[in-house]
């Protein structure tokens, strides 16, 4: 399995490595190749099987979206549908757009610091007091039946997050309505057991700063990818899903936070592959 993810690496980078946020692993290869070396030399060694290629025969951008308008969710015709929804969990009530002085909202770099991507980011924020809240930005259903894989890449920056507070990317291994998500919004779904950790970026974590501080180069890109058989690929779903018990200073936006994290160019590609006989 590793050999075929290794391969499946080579080709990519022929093909999807243009776009930007995807490396070619040099120490992976040199250490492969190594090894062939190394069992030349040796008696008796038994070298590793050769996997047939495999090539890419689709690819798709099922999602890009660098936040660069006014609202995060747009379902005007003409402009882009990107299919977000917004779900709130403030202290267990959970509703369809924003809480009280809990939201995601997209700020410019004038009314925030320097964002990751152009001139916009998406911001998550909490109430201030110490109560716990969960926003949730969630995906539309895409219908991924066809492929094979999933390459996932978004920019983050973390604003004073301690022990308990976070952002993930998760994805439901169900379908939309077990999950929560589906016509109805349901607790139990989205609290549920069918929603997967794919990137987990955990509290606590930079302290000293407060959505205005900081440089461009504090945002971090988390890039990551997953095979899509351990997922339902006909109603494939995925959110972000922060944690914090605060937000803007006196819920003052947009002022200096307590509590925040804000994403910039999330970007979702799904692929397709075809072993080729040798
Ligand atoms: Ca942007
Ligand atoms: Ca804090
Ligand atoms: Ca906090």
């Amino acid at each position: 399995m590793k050999i075929i993810k290794f391969f499946i690496f080579l080709i990519l980078f022929g093909s999807v490595g243009c776009s930007n946020q995807v490396e070619f692993d040099d120490k992976a290869f040199e250490s492969v190749s190594e090894e062939l070396l190394d069992c030349e030399k040796e008696i008796g060694c038994e070298e590793p099987p050769i996997t047939p290629p495999i090539v890419i025969v689709r690819e798709e951008v099922i999602i890009r979206d660098s936040f660069e308008r006014q609202d995060v969710i747009v379902n005007r015709p003409g402009l882009p549908g990107f299919g977000w929804r917004k779900i709130v969990d403030d202290g267990g009530n959970i509703t369809g757009g924003p809480g009280q002085n809990i939201d995601a909202l997209i700020f410019n770099n004038v009314e925030m610091g320097p964002v990751s991507h152009l001139t916009r980011a998406l911001y998550f924020f909490g109430r201030r007091g110490r109560s716990i809240h969960n926003i949730y930005l969630v995906s539309r259903t895409f219908d991924l039946s066809v492929f094979d894989e999933v390459f996932f890449n978004f920019d983050y920056l973390p604003i004073s997050l301690e022990v308990g507070e976070y952002l993930k990317l998760e994805v439901c291994n169900n379908t939309a309505d077990a999950c929560g998500v589906g016509s109805e919004l349901t607790a139990e779904g989205l609290n549920g057991p069918h929603w997967m950790s794919i990137y987990d970026i955990q509290g606590p974590l930079a302290p000293n700063r407060n959505g205005k501080n900081h440089r461009k180069d504090a945002w971090k890109t988390a890039e990551t990818q997953f095979f899509l058989e351990d997922f339902n690929r006909s109603e494939f779903v995925f959110r972000m899903n922060t944690r914090m018990d605060e937000g803007f200073i006196n819920n003052n936006r947009p002022g200096r936070m307590e509590d925040g994290v804000a994403i910039d160019f999330v970007e979702g590609i799904a692929v397709r592959y075809k072993e080729v006989p040798e």
